[in-house]
């Protein structure tokens, strides 16, 4: 109850949700192509909610689309102006089930000066499959002004691989428990193999997510895997960091 109303106020008072970013990096020249935006609490007597608590409870409580659009929007305020191509920002499934999504959407892009084509909007297989009239509208509005649509998680639901032509997807990203699977030899090397391949036939961008070492970097990179995502590389960082991040990598480059 009492975690229910402070999320409540949270997302009224300004500053208590931010926003963090993790950087995504192109496997082959190491060049930071995007960041993907997290939301984060930062409650007043607990320290850090996690967002695996914090965004159920936002759905359970009919306040997922305010928690997603003050996400939405500070993420395109803070990276409008960053020399990235890419902003990705993860959507509950109750989100893109509104039929106002798109709409929504649109007119932060509009508000914020937002390129929608540098855009990736991040979904999980579950919210694409439910075949919602609503959502499909939407993922469709959306493309048709060029946002962009990852599959987040992939491999850990339950649509089959065939699947993915039908879905209307730009890139997919790898769950990590496949990437920190390689080398107990239980056949992830073999899976994320197999989705990489696949994922070229069919024209899409792959992401491998919690990349932790060094072997799995170098792993990924031969299966020739696009982008590269986790703590070996950097872990979510607030605006100043990624900022700092970015300028680093610029002028180095
Ligand atoms: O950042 P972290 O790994 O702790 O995130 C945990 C989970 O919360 C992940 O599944 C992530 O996709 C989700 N998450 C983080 N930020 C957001 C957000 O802004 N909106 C939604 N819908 N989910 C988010
Ligand atoms: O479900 P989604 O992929 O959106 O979740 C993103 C979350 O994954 C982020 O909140 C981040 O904290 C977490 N994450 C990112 N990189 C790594 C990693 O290398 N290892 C682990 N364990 N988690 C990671
Ligand atoms: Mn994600
Ligand atoms: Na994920």
């Amino acid at each position: 109850k009492g975690l229910e109303q402070d999320l409540r106020s949270a997302l009224q008072a300004p500053g208590q949700i931010q926003v963090y970013y993790q950087p995504l990096y192109t496997a082959d020249t190491n060049r930071m192509a995007g960041v993907e935006a997290l939301a984060r609490w930062s409650h007043v007597e607990r320290g850090w909610v996690a967002p695996d608590l914090f965004v159920p409870l936002a759905e359970e409580m009919g306040l997922v689309e305010q928690l997603g659009e003050l996400v939405l929007r500070q993420a395109c305020l803070d990276a409008v102006h960053w020399p990235i191509e890419t902003l990705a920002v993860n959507v509950s499934a109750l989100q893109l089930n509104n039929p106002s999504f798109a709409m929504k959407v649109t007119s932060i892009l509009l508000e914020t000066q937002m390129d929608p084509r540098r855009l990736e909007l991040e979904v999980t297989e579950s919210t694409l499959s439910q075949h919602r009239t609503e959502c499909q509208q939407n993922v469709e509005a959306l493309r048709s002004i060029g946002v962009r649509f990852a599959l987040d998680d992939f491999g850990t639901g339950f649509s089959s691989l065939g699947r993915l032509q039908t879905l209307e997807v730009d890139r997919i990203k790898i769950d990590r428990s496949f990437v920190q699977g390689f080398g107990h030899s239980n056949g992830d090397e073999a899976i994320v193999q197999a989705i990489i391949d696949l994922a070229r036939a069919t024209g899409l961008s792959t992401t491998a997510e919690g990349v932790e070492t060094d072997s799995q970097c170098d792993f990924l990179r031969k299966l020739g895997c696009d982008q590269l995502q986790g703590f070996l590389l950097s872990r979510p960082v607030p605006k100043q960091e990624i900022e700092n991040l970015i300028t680093g990598a610029t002028r180095r480059a």
